[in-house]
């Protein structure tokens, strides 16, 4: 077991991982300090309560209090090159993250996921494998639980973390047992100053000798490879030569291991080709765990995906409603449009904080699938600039609103799809409240 020796630690952010950082450290450290910017950060009440001697600034970052402390703790949500925090490394103060911490006092082999679309999604049916399998698992991170509220007395036979970016700018120790980054598409670019930023904090999650899992199919991925390591290929298109990919067999498409046929994908719960992928992304995984095949793949035939991820939430006269409000950017969008795509024409709801990112890359998906795009949110006018001719685009209020304008233009056939390629903020609490609010909106349509 690792032990701190910092006298001062100080933690920046009272969110959810500010929370577990403090729980963890209390019983490990000399003296604890909180702050964030915010004047009152959600989990201000619980610190209080929970432990009264802890000092807690909020409403901003006190250059003194940082410049006291042995090492600083940072929450995701905080960036790391805030000058605050560059005059702090040049006084020789260490600074980490949650994640950094979790990889330093871990107790049992740790897979990880990243990548800018489908790590909740792998994580959870990652996990489903594993418990069908008879294995104990921790599952947590950027989804769910706070990696360090994941340590327990007992270790389990692994623990599963999906990564953020934002965790990842902050880690050193981490040496996966296996690692995978799903897919790279631009995402918060407004904390990054370039795609080439966002894809190095990403690449850091294959830091040490574990096992690669490769998305033969990513260029930006696939250039990641490092020779010398063990690496298991998926691919959507390829089956020679990668470990997991697709067979036409019998008329049928089927996930397969290089030249075995493992499972018709008619078989499976959830949709669209990216969610094939994720599977193909968790069976690599998973054998890197030496799960076995027949739990792995019952677990894939039994998982149905994650609410508010391109699920459909009701057919009513021959109008099909799904709702996919966690597509807070455009790949995701564009992953849920062409997964739709052949089976009906799609009517989109899309718009939000568009957080600088490129709308471009909607266009070929908007031309080839979509009938109509209805806008609501912050950034509709950028989205409504890559609209091509033939598309129609109409405003909304709010998602009411939105719901009521698809009712009347939708057509037998047709599918109503939110995936708002942005960020909720602008209009909602969370992607949740928004995909909720959508949801209660389409169940109150009269049938
Ligand atoms: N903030 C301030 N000032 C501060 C501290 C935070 O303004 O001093 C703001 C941040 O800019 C951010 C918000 O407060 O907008 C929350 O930041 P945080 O670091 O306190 O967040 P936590 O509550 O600790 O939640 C974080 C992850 N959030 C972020 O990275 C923004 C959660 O992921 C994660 O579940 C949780 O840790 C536990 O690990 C959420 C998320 O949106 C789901 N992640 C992003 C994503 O998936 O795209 C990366
Ligand atoms: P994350 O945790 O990375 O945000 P989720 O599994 O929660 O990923 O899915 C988020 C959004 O991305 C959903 O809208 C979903 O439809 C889409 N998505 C899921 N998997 C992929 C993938 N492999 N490629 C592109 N988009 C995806």
């Amino acid at each position: 077991m690792n032990s701190l020796s910092h006298k001062n630690c100080l933690i920046i952010g009272l969110g959810q991982t500010g929370l577990s950082c403090a729980r963890f450290l209390a019983n490990r450290a000399l003296g604890i300090a909180i702050m964030d910017t915010r004047e009152n950060p959600p989990s201000v009440q619980d610190v209080k309560n929970a432990y009264p001697q802890v000092l807690i600034k909020t409403g901003g970052l006190d250059q003194d209090w940082i410049l006291k402390a042995d090492l600083i703790v940072l929450s995701p949500g905080v960036d790391p090159r805030l000058p605050e925090f560059e005059i702090a490394r040049q006084a020789g103060i260490e600074i980490v993250g949650d994640i950094e911490l979790f990889a330093r006092y871990a107790d049992a082999p740790i897979v990880a996921i990243t990548g800018s679309n489908g790590k909740s999604t792998v994580t959870t049916l990652l996990a489903l494998m594993a418990q069908v399998s008879g294995k104990t698992v921790r599952a947590g991170g950027n989804l769910g639980t706070p990696a360090l509220d994941l340590l327990e007395e007992s270790a389990p036979d692994f623990y599963i973390l999906e990564l953020s970016s934002f965790q990842l700018e902050t880690v050193r120790s981490l040496n996966a047992f296996a690692a995978v980054v799903l897919n790279v598409s631009p995402d918060h670019m407004d904390r990054y100053d370039s795609v080439e930023a966002y894809q190095r904090a990403k690449q850091t999650i294959f830091n040490g000798d574990g096992v690669m899992v490769i998305n033969r199919d990513d260029p930006i991925v696939n250039s990641m490879s490092q020779p010398g390591r063990n690496i298991i290929g998926f691919s959507l298109h390829e089956s020679q030569g990668v470990d997991f990919g697709l067979l036409e067999t019998e008329g049928q498409t089927w996930l397969a291991e290089g030249e075995y046929p493992l499972l018709p994908i008619d078989q499976m719960k959830i949709v669209g080709m990216h969610n094939i992928a994720n599977a193909l992304a968790a069976l690599a995984l998973g054998s890197a765990m030496a799960l076995p095949m027949s739990s792995m793949l019952s677990a894939i035939r039994e998982y149905k995906g994650l609410p508010h991820r391109c699920r459909l939430v009701r057919q009513l006269n021959g109008v099909r409603w799904f709702n996919d409000s966690k597509a807070t950017n455009v790949g995701a969008s564009v992953a849920a449009i062409n997964g739709l795509a052949g089976n009906g024409r799609i009517i989109l709801i899309a718009g939000g904080v568009g957080k600088e990112q490129d709308f471009s890359e909607l266009t070929p998906s908007l031309k080839a699938s979509v009938k109509a795009v209805i806008l609501l949110g912050l950034d509709a006018d950028k989205i409504a600039q890559v609209i091509p001719t033939g598309v129609d685009q109409l405003q909304a209020k709010d998602m009411a609103d939105a719901v009521k304008i698809a009712q009347q233009i939708a057509l037998e056939g047709d599918n109503v799809l939110l995936s708002p390629a942005c960020a909720s903020f602008d209009m909602f609490s969370s992607y949740v409240e928004r995909g909720n609010c959508f949801e209660q909106a389409v169940r109150e349509i009269a049938a």
